[in-house]
C-alpha cells in the first residue's frame, strides 16, 4: 500500500518540509494509547513513540500527534519500532474542551474530511446536541453528514419527522436513517464515502457508531456493547480512537462516545450555524443588546413573529456564554502556563552560574 493510499495528498505533500525526508519517512498515526502510538508506513503497521524533542518542546495538547496525522518518523530494528520527531501540519483538527472542570484542549482527531455524526433514532435524538455537534465541525471546514441508526426501531413516519426536523433547522444537510440490523440506508452511505478520504464517526455512547463501523467492514471486527450493559459498567465500550481502511478506499476513525462536547474557541463553525441570528442582531437597536428584553431588539421579535426557532436562540445563548468562560479560562490557564514555563526556565539559568 502506498501511502497515497492512506490519504496522503498533494496537500500534505506541499506542506511536508522537504529537507526532513533525508532522515525522515512518513508516516499516519492509526491508534493512540496514552503515550503509546501505531502508525502507517505504507506498507507496515509499526508501534511508535515521540521523540525527546518533541515531548519538551510540545507546551499544549495541540503539540502533540493524534489519530489521522501525519508525522515524520524514523523506523528501527528492522522496521518494529520507530520515534516520531514531528507533525506534518494539519488540513484540519477536530478538537473539543476536555471534560469535567478541567479546561484543556483534548484532540479528537486530525485530518479528517468528513464527519459523520451519529445520533440514535429511538432514544438519544437531540437537536441541540447535534448543533453543539455541527459547530465544531464545521469551526475547521469539515464536511458534516448526519446519520440516524435504530431505524429499525420506529416507524418509517417517524423517522421522516426527523428527518424534516433536522433539514428545516440545517436546510440543505445531509440527513440518512440507516440500521445496522435490517442494513437500511447502509448503501445510501457507502455511495457517499469518496475513495482517499477520511471519515470520522461522532456521538453519544451507545448511538452505534462501532456497529456501524462493522457493518461498513462487514465482519465484527470491533466489540460493541449493549446500553445496558455500558449503563452497568458506567463506561463506553471504545475506549481509544482508530483510524480503519474500508474496502472502498475511504479512512474512518471510530471514537469513543462524548458525554459532554464544550468548545473552546469558536469561530467559522459558529458564524454559519448561528448566521441567521448574527444577521438579526445587526438590526437591533442597540449593538451590545443582549437580546433577552432590550427596546427593538429584532432577534426577540423575530421570534415572536416565528422566523426564529426559539430553541435554536436557546441553544445559541448557552454555547455563546460557555463558550466565552471556556475561551477566557483558558486563556488564563495557558498565560499561567507559559509564565510557570518562563520561570522554570530562569530558576534553571541562574543556577547554571558559577
Ligand atoms: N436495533 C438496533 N440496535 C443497534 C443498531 N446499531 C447498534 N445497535 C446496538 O446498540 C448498542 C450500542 O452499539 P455500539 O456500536 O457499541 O455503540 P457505540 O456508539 O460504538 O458506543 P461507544 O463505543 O460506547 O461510544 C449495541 O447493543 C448494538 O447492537 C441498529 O441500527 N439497530
Ligand atoms: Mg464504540
Ligand atoms: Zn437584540
Amino acid at each position: 500500500m502506498k501511502l497515497e493510499k492512506l490519504g496522503y495528498t498533494d496537500w500534505f505533500k506541499s506542506n511536508t518540509d522537504s529537507n526532513k525526508l533525508d532522515a525522515f519517512q512518513i508516516a499516519r498515526i492509526t491508534t493512540v494509547f496514552k503515550d503509546k502510538y501505531f502508525i502507517h508506513t505504507g506498507q507496515n503497521s509499526i508501534s511508535a513513540e515521540i521523540s525527546g524533542k518533541l515531548m519538551f518542546t510540545a507546551d499544549s495538547p495541540l503539540d502533540y500527534p493524534t489519530v489521522g496525522d501525519w508525522v515524520y518518523i524514523q523506523s528501527f530494528d528492522n522496521n518494529s519500532f520507530a520515534i516520531i520527531d514531528g507533525i506534518v501540519p494539519r488540513k484540519t483538527i477536530l478538537k473539543r474542551k476536555s471534560s469535567g472542570r478541567k479546561i484543556d484542549v483534548q484532540l479528537i482527531a486530525a485530518n479528517i474530511d468528513c464527519a459523520f455524526i451519529i445520533q440514535s433514532l429511538n432514544e438519544d435524538f437531540n437537536i441541540n446536541r447535534l448543533e453543539r455537534y455541527l459547530v465544531m465541525v464545521q469551526d475547521e471546514n469539515i464536511q458534516a453528514i448526519v446519520l440516524l441508526s435504530k431505524c429499525d426501531l420506529i416507524s418509517q413516519a417517524d423517522t421522516l419527522n426527523q428527518v424534516n426536523l433536522i433539514q428545516s433547522r440545517f436546510p440543505g444537510m445531509d440527513v440518512i436513517p440507516f440500521s445496522n440490523t435490517n442494513f437500511d440506508g447502509l448503501e445510501q452511505i457507502n455511495l457517499k464515502m469518496k475513495s482517499g478520504l477520511t471519515y470520522c464517526l461522532l456521538g453519544s455512547s451507545g448511538v452505534g457508531k462501532t456497529t456501524f463501523l462493522n457493518s461498513l467492514l462487514g465482519v465484527h471486527q470491533f466489540d460493541t456493547q449493549s446500553i445496558r450493559e455500558k449503563d452497568g459498567k458506567g463506561k463506553h465500550t471504545t475506549s481509544h480512537r482508530q483510524l480503519v481502511s474500508l474496502e472502498n478506499g475511504a479512512m474512518i476513525v471510530d471514537t469513543p462516545g462524548m458525554r459532554e462536547l464544550g468548545n473552546l474557541q469558536v469561530n467559522s463553525g459558529f458564524k454559519t450555524i448561528f448566521d441567521d441570528i448574527l444577521e438579526l442582531s445587526k438590526q437591533c437597536l442597540y449593538s451590545d443588546c443582549s437580546h433577552t428584553s432590550e427596546k427593538g431588539c429584532a432577534v426577540q421579535k423575530a421570534i415572536k413573529t416565528g422566523k426564529l426557532l426559539k430553541d435554536h436562540f436557546d441553544n445559541y445563548t448557552k454555547m455563546h456564554k460557555e463558550t466565552l468562560f471556556n475561551e477566557m479560562s483558558y486563556l488564563e490557564k495557558r498565560n499561567r502556563d507559559k509564565a510557570f514555563g518562563k520561570m522554570i526556565k530562569s530558576v534553571k539559568k541562574s543556577r547554571r552560574k558559577p
